[in-house]
């Protein structure tokens, strides 16, 4: 049975309710207090970016007091939003950099996969002969941290691409150079008195989002894979019904996995455990949100307790004892909603510093120690719950997830099929993309945004590419939504037409594969060449497009920027707040197509984006005569 948005929507109105006496606000009181929402902000033409203004663009006052107009104003917002995101996931991507530079034989990190370590030094002409794994381990760190500041060259992963792609970024001028350069060029053309001109916003944005792509977030990726390893299919459940009655809770939220590791590390302990149980607790249990929850769910099979909109309903539970976050996407209403509960909320980054919270800063050096003892802190929250405000979930679906490029690899070796003498190819799937038998592949990733209903677009869509044989690959809030459903199962094959369901069977994959955070979109972008690669095409041949149903962040404009330069046409089913600009909207949609091959597609209905999705693979078939 899998679970309809239905029965998600009556679970959290029962958790709400439940929940009133105490007070408790959601985003569901704070959104319709917040309606309706500013047309001048929604439409991209406020601007706020010199203190002449704010300047808003009317028919009567159609440029600001600058002169600024609406497609100067919409552009330049819209490129910040890209500098936004692209901070955000490259500035992870550093820190992860920094903690495999920290990491040593006997310390609290080391380093998990040294084949890929290995690997990726090779690609950089590290030397390895003889070294120590460490000093080869700081070695790359540092050649990972220099990416972002170094004065000349473009970004050493652009080489993994297509010899096409790479010409095609030269020719256009979206190579990205140093990370912290785009993000800064990207932030001083849009300082007051610089680009008026859209197309040149565009342009900068593009480029700014592939330092993000195949910058910042494929560096997150491949260091986390060397630190916490590179994730093999796994089983796990998703839904808040991991969360359990009767041990202790602990959730785990945020981006960065170095603090949820040593969380999860220390959930293991025996100490911890039986100190739990003389509290009382049958045990601890750790549970995650957003994208933490898809990090630690990858590589320990922890559970996932929901994504973005169901981080409040946690908590509304009230058998949560301890909330751990570290980076981006945390609610900052966690402070006043813990406050209502026994529930511990705890900040552990200094860049995510929440009002109601208790402030632990991580460092690697005493990462292990400040595991424990907020584990401890949690059992010791255990019997405080208050048994008035309890209101336990039971509803769960067991997901499968994990499936890096290299899992999927090894999936495909063990099939028995025409290229048995090659190892580590796609041209397996390829011939079942040739062939007919799944008709193409959309990447669903991205967040929930209230301006939707939340996880229905994702669930519709996916289940409708499902029935007319595409596969999807998933990362992100869009991953859980499919946990959430029971699409992540290995029986979704039952929703798939005759062809999608004879490959999972034979390859025993579910027809949703779950590849992880948002930063490992890099890891689709990766797919996608490397498919290109084996295939004999260039990007924007292969039937693949990609899709954020629900998005919100600034992260993802940042990545459709990027999945745009990489020739893969991306359908949003939020509209990019840039409406008031003609130019604007004629640029991100058929502009870049000119340019990279590819543009957004953009439609606030399910059913028409899912069969926007459908004609656009159809149509990239005949193309190529498939
Ligand atoms: O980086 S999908 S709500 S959790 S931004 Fe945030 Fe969006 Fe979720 Fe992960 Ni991605
Ligand atoms: Fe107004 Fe121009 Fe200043 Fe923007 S930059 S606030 S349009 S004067």
């Amino acid at each position: 049975n899998f679970t309809t948005v239905e029965q998600m929507e009556a679970e959290t109105a029962r958790l709400r309710e439940c929940a009133a006496c105490s007070g408790a606000e959601t985003w569901e009181d704070r959104k319709k207090a917040q309606t309706p929402s500013c047309k001048f902000g929604e439409d991209g033409v406020c601007c706020r970016i010199c203190s002449m203004g704010p300047c808003r663009i009317t028919p009567k006052a159609p440029r600001g007091i600058c002169g600024a107009d609406a497609n100067a104003i919409a552009g330049r917002n819209y490129l910040r939003m890209i500098a936004g995101g692209t901070a955000a996931h490259s500035d992870h991507g550093r820190e992860i950099c920094h903690t495999l530079h920290s990491t040593k034989k006997d310390g609290h990190y080391q380093v998990k996969d040294e084949a890929k370590l290995l690997r990726l030094a090779k690609e950089w002409d590290i030397p390895t002969e003889g070294k120590d794994i460490y000093d080869i381990a700081h070695e790359v760190a540092l050649a990972g941290m220099m990416e972002y500041g170094k004065p000349f060259g473009t970004q050493r992963f652009l080489n993994r691409a297509t010899d096409e792609r790479q010409k095609l970024w030269n020719d256009l001028g979206i190579a990205p150079r140093a990370i912290d350069r785009e993000i800064a060029t990207a932030m001083h053309m849009t300082h007051m008195g610089n680009t008026a001109d859209a197309e040149a916003l565009v342009m900068q944005g593009l480029r700014t989002g592939m330092a993000d792509g195949w910058g910042g977030s494929m560096m997150g990726t491949e260091m986390t894979d060397i630190l916490f390893g590179t994730p093999m299919p796994k089983d796990t459940e998703g839904d808040l019904g991991v969360l359990e009655k009767d041990m202790v809770n602990i959730i785990v939220h945020g981006h960065d996995p170095a603090m949820s590791e040593m969380i999860v590390v220390a959930a293991e302990d025996k100490d911890l455990l039986d100190y739990a149980r003389s509290k009382g607790a049958k045990g601890i249990n750790i549970a995650g949100l957003c994208c933490t929850a898809n990090e630690v769910t990858m590589r320990h099979g922890v559970r996932m307790a929901g994504n973005f909109l169901q981080q409040e309903n946690a908590l509304l539970t009230g058998i949560v004892e301890m909330i751990t976050v570290d980076v981006q996407c945390i609610f900052p209403s966690l402070g006043p909603l813990s406050e209502c509960f026994h529930t511990k909320f705890i900040t552990t980054s200094p860049i995510a510093r929440i009002p109601g919270s208790t402030y632990v800063e991580f460092h690697p050096e005493t990462a292990r120690e400040q595991g424990r003892d907020l584990v401890r802190q949690a059992i010791d929250n255990f019997d405080k719950r208050d048994p008035a405000k309890i209101c336990v979930p039971t509803r769960k679906q067991p997901a499968r997830v994990g499936y890096s490029c290299e899992a999927i690899l090894k999936e495909l070796n063990g099939v028995t099929n025409s290229h048995v003498d090659e190892r580590d190819t796609y041209k397996p799937l390829i011939d079942c993309i040739k062939a007919g038998v799944i008709r193409g592949a959309v990447a669903i990733v991205g967040c929930n945004n209230p301006k939707v209903r939340p996880d229905h677009s994702h669930i519709e869509i996916m289940k409708k590419l499902l029935a007319n044989d595409i596969i999807v690959i998933t990362t992100g809030c869009a991953a859980q939504a499919a946990a959430k459903a029971g699409l992540l199962r290995k029986e979704a094959k039952d929703l798939c037409g005759a062809g999608m369901k004879r490959v999972c069977e034979l390859v025993g994959i579910p027809p949703i594969l779950h590849m992880g955070s948002c930063v490992d979109i890099s890891r689709m972008m990766l797919l996608a060449t490397d498919i290109a690669k084996d295939w004999g095409i260039d990007i924007p041949q292969v039937p693949v497009v990609g899709c954020a149903p629900e998005w919100m962040s600034e992260k993802a404009v940042a990545i459709a920027n990027y999945v745009v330069s990489t020739g893969i046409d991306t359908y949003l089913g939020i509209e990019p707040q840039v409406k008031g600009s003609v130019q604007m909207m004629e640029l991100i949609t058929e502009g870049t197509r000119k340019l990279t091959g590819a543009g957004y597609i953009i439609n606030t209905n399910p059913d028409t984006l899912v069969q926007a999705m459908i004609d656009g693979i159809e149509a990239k078939r005949a193309a190529l005569g498939i």
